[in-house]
């Protein structure tokens, strides 16, 4: 009796340490771990090397015990959108992870698991679920079937033997085709369930379309001939690493380029053909070439309809390139498509147009002037508010102010929902592949700070900052602690305009009578109470002194907040 029981303390114990052999003291004895343990060696052999969560799940221990890191933050949601980031950052190639409880940690994570639906960011979420005998009785609540609306794919270990099947697949659909969300629920009986061995698991593979040969063609006719073709740039570039593809072929056509938001530092916006973001507030560039332009080529884009975006027109002829079936002719009427890879389908243009582009050689000396002359004048109209001395502060000013203090190649910002994007996102110039994160298919405020923390963490020699307004932080500012204990030294840039401004139009009588939009707070206090670095700036002169601090503090590991007391500015740069 007592030799059993030390065989099977001794199993558990080689096994919860993370090594995996069979025990030689019990002949019938066979390799077991727990699931939670059979799903960390999983995520080893996929390349994870840390995973976020929030706290009470069997997969952090088994993690942690693995040698993985495990990040706790305060609320799911952060971790969800610094799980997003880790994805986008490498495009698809390392995945972020997160992991919840059941019941309250399920149910409070759906706004993170939403938007990263809404942005198609391919996150691996773990949700644990309530013991299988009770599964189905309400009230209880069951990831999987609240999430089949919010994710690209969602399914429930059932039992143990079933798992390295789930991850199979989820990795596959994680690593190919759309990105997009993938949930894995785990009862948390089955968590605890030995696995029995060996676990038989190969890491997923990525492959790759490419677009029909003949569309190619006759795309590439169309696009040599055009008077004024347009390329409209979106994150499947980004997904595809076709950076030199889409300048190659911007160049070779002499073809000016636009990205949508989350695309945009796809091309390098201080190229003579770059027009800038499209985003609901746009630099003029973007604006006069789409009504220029004849023919217009959306690559690696889902031309989704959006109140955060810029409308395509209407008449034009619209080339659709995409690797999702889904969206062709979703929202926009499309004449011609290429469904494949955003660097395969560029690629095969590239070649099908070889050197055939005599027209387009032509355009390129009034083309880049035409673009620099729009440019100027545009950004010279914007140069008062850009280089305000105004008390409140301009929040034009500090973004200014910011782009000509940090080192722009190596620099990740973000910005947040409401005024924050729209300032910014126009007049802040991309010069490298993902350095800037884009987002708005959805808008749920509070999302810059956790993908700015998971940017640090993908990147770490690299300055990340969100911008955001005093609502954003009130929705997810709980985390810059973790940000301070976890030793993620980001850099957020705050604009506190004591209210709502964005809805200062559309509230006018709630606000009147009940002062509806007016908001308070204290942000750096808040910063400092935390741990981290934390000023408050009301003075023009102090702007550019106190983000060299505040940068100065990142290198030295500290997570910092610079609270700039700005005015409640709602002119935006639209048409
Ligand atoms: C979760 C969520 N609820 C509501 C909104 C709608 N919304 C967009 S911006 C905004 C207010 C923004 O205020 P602030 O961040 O202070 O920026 P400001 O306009 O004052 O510069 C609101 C309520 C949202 N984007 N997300
Ligand atoms: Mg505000």
């Amino acid at each position: 009796m007592d030799y059993g029981i030390t065989v099977i303390i001794t199993v558990t114990n080689i096994v919860r340490s993370g090594i995996y052999v069979e025990s030689n003291l019990h002949q019938s004895a066979k390799p077991t771990m727990k699931v939670a343990n059979a799903i960390a060696e999983v995520l080893k052999r996929e390349g994870i090397d840390f995973i976020v969560a929030y706290p009470l799940t069997a997969i952090v221990e088994a993690a942690a015990e693995a040698d993985i890191r495990t990040i706790i933050v305060r609320q799911e949601r952060t971790g969800l959108h610094m799980a997003d980031a880790v994805s986008r950052l490498s495009s698809g190639k390392r995945i972020g992870v997160f992991a919840m409880q059941q019941g309250p940690g399920a149910e409070n994570a759906f706004g993170g698991v939403a938007q990263a639906y809404a942005e198609s960011s391919p996150i691996l979420v773990f949700p644990t679920g309530v013991a299988r005998q009770w599964a189905n009785v309400p009230p209880n609540f069951s990831s999987l079937l609240n999430y089949r609306n919010v994710t690209k794919w969602c399914d429930q270990v059932p039992m143990p033997q079933a798992l390295p099947g789930i991850m199979r697949r989820a990795f596959s659909q994680l690593r190919n085709g759309r990105p997009g969300p993938v949930l894995v629920e785990i009862p948390c009986d089955v968590l605890e369930e030995e696995f029995d061995g060996p676990l038989d698991y190969e890491p997923s593979l990525t492959t790759r379309t490419a677009p029909d040969p003949g569309q190619v063609d006759s795309v590439a006719e169309i696009l040599i001939s055009a008077r004024c073709p347009v390329i409209y740039a979106g994150q499947g570039v980004h997904y595809a690493r076709a950076w030199d593809e889409l300048r190659q072929i911007s160049e070779r056509l002499n073809a000016p380029v636009m990205t949508s938001l989350t695309g945009k530092s796809a091309f390098p916006e201080n190229h003579p053909l770059a027009l800038g973001t499209a985003g609901v507030a746009l630099p003029k560039t973007v604006h006069h070439f789409l009504r220029q332009c004849d023919v217009i080529l959306g690559i690696g884009c889902s031309f989704s309809e959006t109140s955060f975006g810029t409308k395509m027109p209407s008449d034009k002829v619209i080339i659709h390139a995409t690797l999702d079936p889904a969206d062709l002719n979703k929202d926009l009427r499309v004449q011609h498509a290429l469904l494949g890879d955003a660097q395969l389908t560029l690629q095969a243009l590239l070649q099908a147009i070889g050197t055939r582009h005599s027209q387009a050689q032509q355009r390129r000396g009034p083309i880049h002037s035409e673009i620099k002359g729009i440019k100027d004048a545009w950004l010279q109209q914007w140069m008062p508010k850009l280089t305000s001395d105004e008390v409140p502060l301009s929040p034009y000013r500090i973004i200014w102010d910011l782009m000509h203090t940090v080192d722009l190649p190596n620099t990740i910002i973000t910005h947040d929902a409401g005024s924050p994007r729209d300032q910014l996102s126009p007049f802040w110039q991309s010069v490298k592949p993902l350095s800037y994160i884009g987002w708005g298919k959805s808008t749920q405020l509070g999302y810059g700070l956790g993908l700015t923390m998971g940017a640090k963490l993908a990147c770490p020699d690299k300055l990340a900052i969100n911008v955001w307004g005093d609502a954003a932080i009130g929705h997810t500012g709980m985390d810059f602690e973790t940000a301070v204990r976890e030793k993620i030294p980001i850099l957020s840039i705050l604009f506190n305009n004591f209210a709502m401004a964005i809805e200062i139009p559309v509230m006018p009588v709630s606000q009147e009578k009940y002062g509806n939009i007016n908001i308070t707070g204290n942000y750096a206090d808040m910063a400092r109470a935390f741990g981290g670095h934390g000023e408050r700036v009301t003075q023009p002169s102090e702007i550019i002194p106190a983000i060299k601090r505040g940068i100065q503090k990142t290198r030295e590991g500290t997570a910092s907040l610079l609270e700039f007391i700005t005015a409640k500015e709602i002119a935006f740069s639209k048409f």
